[in-house]
């Protein structure tokens, strides 16, 4: 059975109730895991009360900032894990960033700044939190990240966010191929798309998700709670065969082709 008692679980991109970080905290708490929470510190401390306001029912034994983007914030947040756990078992990377600019409008209109953040933000980050994790594994590791099939397919407007996913899944397999000798395992799931903050503010969204509805074989969007068992899963010993992969959590929609005439029914 699906069991995550006594091991350690560090989740980044908790933003608020619809994040598919916070889906995937309840499912890994409901598995008997014990949390620890990072969150993106601003200048207000607005997302610090507003997630730990959030998160308190999960009891997460470590809260702390961190931007992926200071090398000095992932450090502290991996030193603290190893004085106050001793051990991880597993990290959920559920975070990602690109500009508004790179969202929208011709995709090689892109800038040099523009897409070196994305790619920053959303495919290094992998690396530099799993670098961290990595000597704190002794007991082996679960590692999932969050795609979308933007990184394999054109999907409109995704442009930059593509690219970034597209070096994530492979971020994926190359970390794999490391870190298997260790017991750690690398997995990402391929999400649909699921109204987020994120995904919010994006032009186009519930027109997508309509799409969606109508093609998938499910004929309805995923939430974030499936989301959750399925990286629960990826955690626990039930998936201990399983490394380098991409599960599509997204209601059967990748495998469609013709998908304007599967909307008839
Ligand atoms: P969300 O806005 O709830 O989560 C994004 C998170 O990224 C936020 O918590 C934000 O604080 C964090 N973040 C941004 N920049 C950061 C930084 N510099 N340092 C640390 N954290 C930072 O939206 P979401 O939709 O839950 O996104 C989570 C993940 O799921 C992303 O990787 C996204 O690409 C992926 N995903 C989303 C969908 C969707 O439709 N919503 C579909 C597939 C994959
Ligand atoms: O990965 C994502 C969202 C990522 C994202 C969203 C934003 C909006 C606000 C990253 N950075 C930003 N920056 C902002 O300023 N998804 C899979 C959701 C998503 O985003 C899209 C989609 C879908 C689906 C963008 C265009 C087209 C489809």
């Amino acid at each position: 059975m699906l069991n995550l008692t006594g091991k350690n679980a560090l989740v980044t991109g908790i933003a608020n109730n619809r994040s598919i970080a916070w889906g995937i905290a309840q499912q890994l708490h409901a598995a008997g895991a014990n949390i620890g929470v990072t969150y993106l510190p601003d200048d207000k401390g607005r997302m610090e009360k507003k997630v730990a306001e959030l998160v308190e029912p999960l009891q997460p034994s470590l809260f702390l900032p961190c931007n992926v983007q200071d090398d000095a914030q992932v450090q502290q947040t991996f030193d603290t894990v190893r004085d106050k756990w001793g051990k991880l078992d597993i990290l959920i990377h559920c975070l990602a960033f690109a500009t508004k600019e790179s969202l929208s409008g011709d995709f090689s209109s892109v800038s040099r700044q523009d897409f070196a953040l994305a790619l920053d933000i959303s495919a290094y980050s992998l690396l530099s939190l799993s670098r961290a994790a990595k000597p704190l594994m002794t007991g082996g590791g679960s590692i999932v990240t969050l795609t979308y099939l933007g990184g394999v397919k054109v999907i409109p407007n995704y442009n930059t966010m593509g690219i970034a996913k597209a070096a994530l899944e492979m971020n994926v397999r190359y970390l794999a191929a490391e870190l298997g000798p260790q017991n750690i395992r690398v997995n990402a799931i391929s999400a649909g798309p699921i109204r987020t903050l994120a995904s919010s503010a994006v032009g186009g969204i519930l027109d997508m998700i309509h799409h969606v509805e109508k093609v998938a074989p499910l004929r309805r969007t995923v939430t974030q709670l499936e989301v959750g068992n399925a990286a629960a899963f990826l955690c626990s010993d039930l998936a201990s065969g399983i490394t380098g992969q991409i599960l599509y959590v997204d209601a059967g929609y990748e495998i469609m082709g013709m998908s304007e005439a599967g909307s008839a029914s």
